[in-house]
């Protein structure tokens, strides 16, 4: 579409680069202010799509529906995009590796472990069919015996296309259900293969396809993505070795120590039985009864009402393996291991106020982003870092390292850096590739091995087990997105939905009518790591598991000043909505335990006194640990600066155009994703007469879901602006959640409006509050930048909030 009205501007980019909304005026900007192949796509892309709907203004075929018309099926209407990218999935679908390929799928091939292209179906220029490629003439009517006539049982066509829709749920997973996914590659800094030979860290450079899947645990599919919640952080490596799944979580330990106890735990934290009530919460009081009854939950306590459980984003956030695992070498030799995820973005957060509110405005507000920063070209990336330790190290820790509520503090086991992961191409179906994807801690590659830890041990049953109900049977690893990029060859036969069609008539090993094949690999193969085992069988944990206190404390007394108050505000929020005062109570008690300060102030926001605290479950002397900064989440701050980032810059009437276009602009070149926001959708006339598209108004869009937000110069706009209560609100919220806020000229009126305190609680100047002489605009814009960038002030915040 000729772009007559911007010719060489950059207006409407924001909405180019998102997927909420978009200016009344098609025209698209031809440029994006960045050289970057898949958002350039998007200018390809966005305009096409809507040239090709713009293609069909009404439905032509309407009227041939109805009566003796009816009886001469219409050829269906149809056009040709103008771009191959108008009807595609996403702008990164160019973005190819050996999982995916590059997008094309080969005609006539139906192997069984090729890359994704065998089954990424293109429609373009095609009649439609029926599953047994049948082309349907009339795809508006069933067949019935006269106009007015029943419906045959003979209609072939409408019975497949029911009974197909009919079976198109499958169960969601038990834990997990909701989550968003992308497909990347892991590439290693160096050759490790001194520590193991899985393949992945054989060569420096070696990159290995992957497919990630972020998630909530509580909440079902369709539940909001910002629940105060663990997120789930898996990742499938698609080796040469087979697949390696790293099936991890956002925080590193967890809230029991034995698998026996995970259906009680996840039975307790669902909605209760009776009523189906909290919807992805822990706040009811089944939870906090069974957690207040396993004492060894403390630690993750600790962790889950931590501003952890609300990232900002998905790019936001660490990833754990939480077990202790081995690595081990081509000569056998093993260490063991703990796996850290560290995003490029930093580590950042919502505060709770804004998460409880985008889950009204967005819920899908994580897989939006993880979406949009993907198509947006701003990959996310994330390093893998070691702990690497042995034997011995390990029996001189005073925990131990099968206890998954334990972590090892990185004072005494640094993280080394290993290799980053890179996620650049969302999936082409969501259903095909994140609903089935199907991990397994049990999918382990040569070099990598279990420990004893008896979580671990539990999930590898589970995993398996749990794809036999959810995707229908034994054959799930033939699913496309399952299955590995090397071949599979083995003598398992048969089964619901199988695929592969085994050559030959063996199916048995030992074998000499095939020629002995598939063989054993022998050493080449995977080799359990001879750990020798000994001792009773029993029911039971190790003396160590006993002290549940010690890490609880490490974390607490490890976070700044203004996370642990969100802690504090956390447990307050989740045991107020508790209804069965004995729970409050065995709760505090616990917490007694853990930090006399934390649990005074819980217990001082619930109304009781600190009870005496719980009995201890071992007489052993607890250790007792120096603050470690790198649990604080504002030890990450990130280093891409405000990639991603989100900006409203506020118009109406009046505003000074010159000033936030050039605002907008040098945003967008830096990677953020600013929008011009208004009272309405529209054209707001700027001072010079100019008109400027609204983007999205305040109501479609509002504060929470931009990071920081500009008022722009010019006494008309900001007098348009004041009359709506919304705008004011706008900013009042972005300042209570803490986010940088810049107001040009006469732009700061509107701030007083808001009643917006000019310094911080305690009189000094607030960094992120910043406002701009228009005359000298880059001096405020640079400042602002850094103050996005460093996310948020939490020094604004009072007890309880004063604006
Ligand atoms: Fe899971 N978990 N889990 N879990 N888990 C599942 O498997 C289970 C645990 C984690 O994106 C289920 O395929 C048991 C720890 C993630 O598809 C199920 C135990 C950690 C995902 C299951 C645990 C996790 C799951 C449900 C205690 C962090 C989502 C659907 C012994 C290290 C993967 C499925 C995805 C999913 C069982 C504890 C992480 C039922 C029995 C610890 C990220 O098999």
């Amino acid at each position: 579409m000729p772009n007559t009205k911007h010719p060489s501007s950059v207006d409407g980019a924001g909405s180019i680069l998102t997927t909420i909304g978009g200016p009344s005026d098609p025209t698209p900007p031809k440029s994006l202010g960045v050289s970057n192949p898949v958002a350039d796509r998007l200018l390809d892309k966005i305009p096409s799509e809507h040239d090709l709907a713009a293609k069909r203004p009404y439905n032509a075929t309407k009227a041939s529906e109805y009566g003796d018309a009816a009886s001469t099926p219409t050829e269906g209407e149809h056009f040709k995009p103008s771009t191959h990218a108008a009807t595609g999935s996403s702008a990164s679908e160019i973005i190819a590796n050996d999982k995916v390929g590059d997008g094309n799928p080969p005609k006539g091939e139906n192997p069984t472990v090729d890359p994704l292209d065998r089954v990424r179906v293109d429609p373009a220029g095609r009649v439609l069919t029926t599953n047994q490629g049948i082309p349907v003439a009339d795809n508006q009517h069933s067949l019935r015996a006269g106009l007015r006539g029943p419906t045959l049982l003979e209609d072939f066509i409408l019975r497949e296309k029911i009974s197909h829709f009919d079976h198109e749920r499958i169960p969601e997973r038990v834990v997990h259900a909701r989550g968003s996914a992308a497909h990347g590659y892991f590439e290693a800094y160096d050759d490790l293969s001194d520590l193991t030979r899985a393949i992945p860290f054989s060569k420096k450079g070696k990159r290995t396809p992957v497919f990630v899947r972020f998630s909530t645990v509580a909440g079902e599919r369709g539940s909001t993505d910002t629940a105060r919640d663990v997120r789930g952080f898996a990742v499938k490596f698609y080796t040469e070795e087979g697949n390696w799944d790293l099936v991890g979580n956002n925080i590193p330990v967890f809230f029991i120590q034995d698998a026996m106890k995970f259906p009680d735990l996840v039975h307790a934290a669902k909605p209760e039985p009776h009523h189906a009530m909290p919807q992805a919460a822990t706040a009811h009081d089944t939870f906090w009864d069974f957690a207040s009854l396993s004492p060894e939950i403390a630690h993750m306590l600790m962790w889950i009402m931590s501003d952890r459980a609300i990232p900002r984003s998905y790019r936001t956030m660490q990833g754990f393996g939480v077990h202790t695992f081995r690595l081990v070498n081509a000569q056998g030799e093993s260490r063991f291991v703990k796996f850290h995820w560290t995003p490029l973005q930093g580590t950042h957060s919502l505060v709770w106020d804004e998460a409880v509110r985008i889950s009204g405005a967005d819920p899908d507000f994580h897989r939006r982003d993880l979406w949009e920063a993907i198509e947006a070209g701003n990959f996310p990336e994330y390093e893998l870092g070691l702990q690497i330790f042995t034997e011995e190290q390990a029996n001189s820790f005073s925990f131990d390292i099968l206890d998954s509520t334990k972590l090892v503090p990185e004072e005494l086991v640094p993280v080394t850096p290993v290799g980053r992961m890179v996620l650049d191409r969302n999936p082409d179906n969501f259903f095909a590739e994140t609903e089935q994807v199907a991990f397994c801690t049990s999918h382990v590659v040569p070099g990598i091995d279990f420990t004893n830890d008896p979580l671990l041990q539990g999930r590898n049953f589970s995993y398996q087990d749990t794809q036999l109900t959810r995707l229908g049977g034994p054959n799930f690893h033939e699913i496309p997105i399952n299955s590995p990029i090397v071949q599979i060859q083995n003598n398992q036969r048969d089964g619901f939905h199988r695929q592969a069609i085994n050559r030959g008539r063996v199916n048995y090993e030992p074998n000499s009518l095939g020629g002995g094949v598939p063989y054993q690999a022998g050493a080449a193969g995977f080799v359990s790591f001879p750990e020798t085992v000994s001792g009773d069988k029993v029911r039971g944990k190790p003396e160590l598991f006993a002290d549940h206190y010690s890490q609880a404390r490490l974390f607490f007394k490890s976070q700044t000043a203004a996370e642990q108050n969100h802690m504090v505000n956390a447990f307050r929020f989740e045991l107020t909505r508790v209804q069965t005062p004995a729970v409050r109570e065995r709760m505090l008690a616990l917490l007694a335990n853990i930090d006399a300060t934390l649990v005074a102030r819980v217990a001082e926001g619930l109304g009781m006194d600190v009870p005496a605290p719980l009995p201890l479950a071992t007489d052993a002397p607890i250790p007792d640990y120096p603050a470690s900064p790198a649990l604080s989440l504002l030890a990450r701050p990130g280093q891409t600066g405000i990639k991603g980032r989100r900006v409203a810059v506020l118009i109406a009437n009046g505003v000074d155009d010159k000033a936030v276009k050039a605002q907008y602009a040098s945003l967008l070149k830096d990677g953020a994703v600013p929008r011009m926001v208004g009272n309405l959708l529209g054209k707001v006339k700027a001072a010079d007469g100019d008109p400027i598209d609204v983007e999205i108004s305040v109501e479609a869009a509002p504060s929470v879901l931009y990071d920081a937000v500009i008022v722009p110069d010019g006494a008309l706009a900001v007098e348009a602006l004041a009359k709506n209560a919304q705008v004011l609100e706008f900013l009042r919220e972005q300042y209570r959640h803490c986010k940088p806020i810049l107001a040009y000229g006469s732009g700061a009126d509107l701030l007083v409006k808001a009643m917006i305190p000019a310094t911080l609680p305690d009189g000094s100047a607030d960094p992120a509050l910043i406002k701009g002489d228009p005359a000298n605009a880059d001096v405020a814009l640079a400042a602002f930048k850094t103050a996005l960038a460093s996310h948020r002030v939490f020094a604004r915040e009072t007890d309880p909030p004063s604006v």
